[in-house]
């Protein structure tokens, strides 16, 4: 099974090491075949190299649209070296068996990542690359592919210890990686036009993308884990930049990508707001006069919670707010920008790891969202309704006031970021309780009132901020007994979807008790 590499075709958008691949393929006595570009780079450093087009016996064409798509090329990846009409058709047509091809293909990532236009973003769709990587990893029972240069070393080693062969083993890796390359690379394809489109159907998008690093572990130390960027145009974690601190744990950009995408729906524009979140669930998020406000109010809610939290921000990150921060233990910070000085100010803590994006994402754009399940993946399009944009429906005798609404709108905002069941207590623009993941919606709200009541005595409130607090639930009240819970820890203003074949149970207990009741006519499951 082992096979000795004497033809070899390469071909490669990123140049890096080609040349010295070359050389060492040159060495251990491998003919060198190429394209145009990599042809150049290869005869530059004095090699010998033989130009695809004296194979095909045709010009390159179409502007390189037509280069590799032959079959003089691809008869010689193809063919079974071992089947007699195999060997007759070669022999007939003067096809040469190719044993090795080294290809990477024309950068659509990089072009598209760079904003190039549409018709730049379509000329940069390599057909005869993956062609080639294909053709030689379903025939990898005789050729090698590699379609990284990471690779170049591993395949140099192998041919240097057995004598310039190369085993089965190692051919069907390589094989593996090829096609994990096409499909990630056709999937970007897919998405950036399902994007430019503006479609966010499951059955346009392909869900795949790029390895952008291996983590040391998953969700816990005996799960592997790696981090793959779809190409979305989306800022947020997996496009920010880690301005300092050790990588992201698979828990933290879990965990940060929740906080970031929940402060993203305050705009910077209706002032500062900040997020702060526990195992993907927000344990206070506030807004404020001042980014610092912001954030103190945001702790106040829950500052044991917090302890080793990640923090999101809407706007620039300053000095003020870095001094509040660093007094706490912080596993994350991401925010849009930072200044010269709060960097510095994080830099004392140098564990702590500090990203900036630039930008915050649009709550409002399409997009997919994917979760695995067994023997299966569930893509649905991203919940990108606001509440803003909501018609809310007064549904009870007494109206909610101007600041009553505020508050409801607020804690409906972020029930959509809290997992399923979710009762948020708000008051004047900060959660006073927030009670998540519980299978009954009774127990979410009894939670989050004793958190509310804990935040009162740490704070050494006579009250707890939920009396004469809006509370939101993300889905109906199917009984009236989660809202009484609500009313009894001092809520007085409701905002939910309605939709309950008991609303009107729901209502009666609502109007009893002088609550102003808003629905949404959404709901914001989270799972
Ligand atoms: O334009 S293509 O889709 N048509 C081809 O026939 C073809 N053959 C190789 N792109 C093609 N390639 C790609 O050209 C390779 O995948 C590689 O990315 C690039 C190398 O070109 P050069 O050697 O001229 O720099």
């Amino acid at each position: 099974d082992r096979i000795r590499i004497r033809t070899a075709l390469l071909s490669v958008s990123d140049k890096t090491g080609i040349v010295e691949l070359a050389q060492a393929l040159n060495a251990l006595g491998v003919k060198l075949l190429s394209t145009g570009g990599t042809h150049k780079a290869i005869a530059a450093a004095g090699l010998p190299v033989i130009d695809v087009s004296e194979v095909t016996g045709f010009p390159e064409i179409m502007d390189g649209r037509v280069k590799t798509l032959h079959p003089r090329v691809h008869g010689g990846l193809l063919a079974i070296r071992d089947d007699e009409e195999h060997q007759a058709a070669m022999r007939e047509h003067g096809i040469e068996g190719i044993d090795l091809s080294v290809i990477n293909l024309y950068p659509f990532e990089a072009v598209r990542a760079a904003g190039g236009d549409y018709p730049t973003t379509v000329e940069n769709i390599d057909i005869g690359g993956p062609a080639m990587i294909r053709a030689s990893a379903k025939n990898h029972a005789y050729v090698t592919v590699l379609t990284d240069p990471s690779d170049y070393t591993t395949l140099l080693d192998a041919l240097h210890a057995d004598d310039g062969h190369i085993s089965y083993a190692a051919r069907q890796k390589f094989a593996a990686k090829a096609f994990a390359r096409t499909a990630a690379y056709d999937a970007i394809i897919s998405n950036w036009m399902a994007e430019a489109l503006g479609i966010d159907m499951p059955d346009y998008r392909a869900i795949g993308g790029v390895l952008k690093e291996k983590m040391r572990y998953g969700e816990n130390p005996h799960q592997s884990a790696g981090f793959y960027v779809t190409g979305e145009q989306r800022p947020g974690v997996a496009t920010a930049t880690l301005l300092q601190g050790k990588q992201l744990s698979y828990n933290n950009i879990n965990d940060t990508d929740a906080a970031f995408e929940l402060v993203a729906e305050f705009r910077p524009e209706n002032g500062p707001a900040c997020a702060i979140i526990k195992h993907a669930n927000p344990c206070g998020v506030a807004t404020g006069p001042s980014l610092v406000e912001a954030y103190k109010r945001a702790l106040a809610c829950d500052s044991v919670s917090a302890f080793g939290g990640i923090i999101a921000l809407n706007q620039l990150l300053d000095a003020e707010t870095a001094t509040e921060i660093v007094k706490l233990f912080t596993e994350v910070i991401i925010a849009p920008e930072v200044s010269d000085e709060a960097r510095a100010i994080i830099a004392a803590k140098p564990n702590l790891r500090l990203l900036t994006t630039g930008t915050l994402p649009d709550p409002r754009a399409a997009g997919i969202v994917a979760k695995t399940v067994s023997g299966g993946l569930l893509v649905q399009s991203r919940d990108n309704v606001l509440v803003e944009d909501l018609d809310l429906k007064v549904v009870t005798k007494r109206a909610p006031t101007a600041a009553e609404l505020e508050d409801m709108r607020f804690a409906f905002k972020i029930a959509k970021h809290v997992k399923s069941n979710a009762v948020i207590y708000a008051k004047n623009g900060q959660t006073a309780g927030i009670g998540a993941g519980q299978m009954s919606r009774v127990d979410s709200a009894r939670i989050a009132a004793l958190k509310a009541e804990d935040a009162a005595k740490a704070l050494g409130l006579a009250e707890p901020l939920t009396k004469g607090s809006a509370v939101a639930s993300e889905a109906f009240y199917p009984f009236a007994d989660g809202l009484l819970a609500a009313i009894a820890a001092g809520a007085t203003a409701v905002i939910q979807p309605g939709g309950s074949m008991r609303d009107a149970e729901v209502i009666a207990a609502a109007d009893e008790h002088n609550v102003a009741m808003v629905f949404t006519g959404i709901r914001h499951f989270r799972h």
